[in-house]
């Protein structure tokens, strides 16, 4: 499965891409039955690594839905998926191979939470302790994801602006923070896109764009696998790893951030 050169050009000019469909009903059930046994406790999973849960989101005052993160360095369901060919051929025609995973989470919007608002942001200056900033993310519906249940919103061509922040800037309770912010180029077109996906299919999107998501006004939850991806020349740059990601002390300080903690995606 690969991408044509006009889906290319379009992610390039726009920083991000709808993609085919990567997994089938089987395996859509798998892991929506493993996410199920994970957040009901049914399976071990350390507990640091259950991100957002709806105590700790609503003490934020914003996204109150369910997040894992690292799950497949912890999850073998979910380890198997990564070395999944066509990710792996779509990802590789999207960034210079090879391509290898950063991270990955699952995000669960549950039913009538409208409340569970992605804030505006864009990825990149949370993993900003790697670089260059050309890393990329492969997210997964595990439900059709649709205006109504808070699909991802992006606004194109947000990769392209030359506009720095550093997370600690960031007010939290504030979900339109980033588009209020006075270094967005004063021409820049602000208007969002819905990427509505189906259960199944994949949506591409830049470390730079500028994306996030509304609540579900419906009565079934919205379930997401994302993966992050880093292509190949990805250098360690810092410092800032937090216990939820690889292993730090594995990746020396300016090399590439490769090993066993962030396996390579094999093209077919
Ligand atoms: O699932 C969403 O609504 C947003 C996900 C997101 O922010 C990301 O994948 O970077």
């Amino acid at each position: 499965m690969r991408l044509s050169r006009e889906q290319i050009a379009f992610y390039r000019e726009n920083g991000y891409l709808s993609g085919p469909r990567v997994l089938d009903d089987a395996q859509i059930e798998r892991l929506r039955a493993r996410i199920a046994d994970i957040l009901d406790g049914r399976v071990p999973f350390p507990g640091h690594l259950l991100g957002e849960t709806v105590e700790k989101s609503k003490a934020k005052g914003q996204l109150p839905s369910f997040k894992l993160v690292n799950i497949f360095r912890h999850d073998p369901v979910f380890a198997e998926v990564l070395h999944h060919p066509a990710i792996a051929s779509l990802a590789s025609d999207l960034m210079p191979g090879p391509v290898r995973v950063w991270e990955d989470q699952m995000i669960y919007k549950p039913p009538f939470d409208e409340r569970a608002v992605l804030a505006w942001h864009r990825d990149y200056p949370y993993w900003n302790q790697v670089g260059p900033a050309e890393l990329g993310t492969c997210w997964i519906a595990l439900d059709d994801a649709t205006v109504e249940n808070g699909c991802m919103q992006v606004i194109p061509g947000s990769h392209r602006w030359s506009l720095d922040y550093a997370r600690e800037e960031v007010d939290a309770v504030d979900p339109d923070w980033l588009l209020k912010h006075p270094g967005i180029p004063t021409d820049a077109d602000r208007t969002p896109h819905y990427c509505e996906v189906k259960a199944g299919h994949c949506h591409f999107h830049h470390c730079l764009t500028v994306h996030g998501s509304h609540g579900n006004r419906t009565g079934n939850p919205r379930r997401s696998y994302i993966l992050h991806l880093m292509p190949g020349n990805t250098r360690r740059l810092g410092d800032a790893w937090n216990p939820r990601q690889g292993d730090i002390s594995t990746v020396p300080m300016g090399a590439v951030v490769r090993g066993p903690e962030y396996p390579e995606l094999l093209p077919v």
